[in-house]
């Protein structure tokens, strides 16, 4: 039998703070009215965000140099989604989970639809593999994949990619993200322009056996595992090869996988401008493609994306849809735990980012005051919102703190008896 927390349990463990909780939110709304604002809107719009989850998060992640597993973590994409849907249950914001083929290839997604959909999930866009070898697969992507000189290993990737798309379809996804480590570990590797040309006519390939209500997403990395030169280093060529595809194809923005200190929401504005932000893998990183938890190290980018796709909604209103996912990697932390803290931490920004006073910052540009300009972006930034999400999460069935409804429900140690390692598995398969 597998355990799930009991609801009735949540709302015990709600009880012992709700007068806290009301007090702080009565404390904010008081100050959010001086500012014009009603909290009860915000509240509203709050319940209304949601960030899918990646499969491969609730097992741990790793290092090139070692992976460490936790106890009871999941086998199977089966096992997967039951965490999935606890981390959804206790925050209210991850109906979504997007799935990475091969990894969470299943005899029976008809079932595993099913099953997600009576945990309360549904499944984002599903992920292509071809970074890596997949048991039994004829040929090697150790020299690329979408971009292989070989034709028969283009064959191979671009027949996977439609394989995804097919499966996908069967469990109800209505979007592919394409991420491929191809490129150059040496200058004179690759014929740069060839490399492309390649990429663009598998991509057309894919792109043709797409559903007519489907989206591809075009994911670019700076670098790793191609370290001179990745095919789809930067959003200037995911955006070159997005609108040689078609409308059909959107970027996807990774904000890991930029050079340090890039200003990524400019990028998001830049995308969101010329029509083609097709969404984004959350997370948060120091030096790389760190994979760490969202907002743990600059919550402050954080808010500046989530203002221009504020920006990108007042402008275009509901036909400006990214998607959003977090694409994290848990080494050190209980990853149920690490994915609620996250989700939690996107939504904030969302709100806070939703808290600008917008006529005060557009006036403020109009005068060239700068100083006030980021202060009114500070404000918003700097307003406690937490009141709001534990709130949003309460009337919504789930957990006022998330994280401490979790451990005391000893999840972990019930999965821990009921889950055995066994041989070979891993949360992601990614080293
Ligand atoms: C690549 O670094 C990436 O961000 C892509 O989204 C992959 O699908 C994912 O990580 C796999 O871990
Ligand atoms: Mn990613
Ligand atoms: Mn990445």
């Amino acid at each position: 039998m597998t355990y799930l927390i009991p609801r009735d349990f949540v709302a015990q463990e709600n009880a012992r703070s709700l007068a806290q909780l009301q007090a702080d939110y009565d404390a904010l709304a008081g100050v959010l009215q001086r500012r014009g604002r009603d909290i009860e809107a915000l509240t509203t719009q709050a319940g209304g965000f949601s960030v899918a989850l990646p499969s491969w998060g609730v097992g741990t992640g790793g290092t090139r140099f070692a992976r460490f597993p936790g106890q009871g973590e999941p086998r199977n994409v089966f096992e997967k989604i039951d965490d999935c849907a606890t981390v959804h249950q206790l925050t209210r914001v991850t109906p979504g989970v997007s799935l990475h083929f091969p990894w969470d290839r299943t005899q029976d997604p008809r079932a595993l639809r099913e099953i997600a959909n009576a945990r309360g999930l549904h499944f984002d866009s599903v992920n292509s593999n071809t970074f890596q070898n997949a048991a039994g697969q004829p040929l090697s992507y150790k020299y690329g994949s979408l971009t292989a000189q070989d034709a028969a290993v283009r064959a191979q990737a671009i027949a996977h990619n439609i394989d995804c798309v097919e499966l996908g379809n069967t469990l109800g996804s209505k979007g592919l993200t394409v991420w491929l480590g191809d490129g150059a570990n040496f200058p004179g590797q690759h014929n740069l322009r060839g490399a492309l040309e390649r990429y663009l006519s598998s991509m057309r390939e894919i792109y043709a056996a797409l559903p007519s209500d489907w989206l591809i997403y075009i994911e670019h990395k700076l670098f790793e595992p191609a370290f001179y030169a990745t095919t789809i280093a930067d959003w200037g060529t995911s955006f070159a090869c997005a609108t040689e595809l078609g409308p059909k194809a959107k970027c996807l923005v990774d904000l890991g996988h930029h050079a340090p200190n890039t200003n990524i929401e400019m990028i998001v504005a830049r995308l969101a401008q010329f029509g083609k932000l097709g969404g984004f893998h959350f997370n948060d990183s120091k030096y790389g493609d760190d994979d760490l938890d969202s907002g743990s190290i600059n919550p402050f980018q954080l808010f500046l994306v989530f203002n221009e796709l504020r920006d990108g909604v007042a402008r275009d209103g509901a036909a400006f849809n990214p998607t959003y996912m977090l694409d994290q990697s848990h080494n050190v932390t209980d990853p149920v735990e690490s994915l609620m803290s996250s989700a939690i931490e996107v939504q904030r920004a969302y709100i806070q980012a939703a808290l600008v006073d917008t006529d005060a910052l557009a006036h403020h540009q109009q005068e060239n005051d700068a100083l006030m300009a980021a202060q009114t972006l500070k404000q918003a930034f700097r307003t406690d919102v937490g009141p709001i999400l534990a709130m949003a999460r309460v009337r919504a069935g789930g957990a006022a703190d998330p994280v401490a409804c979790y451990r005391a429900s000893t999840y972990r140690d019930h999965k821990a008896k009921e889950r055995p390692p066994v041989a070979g598995a891993s949360g992601s398969g990614i080293v």
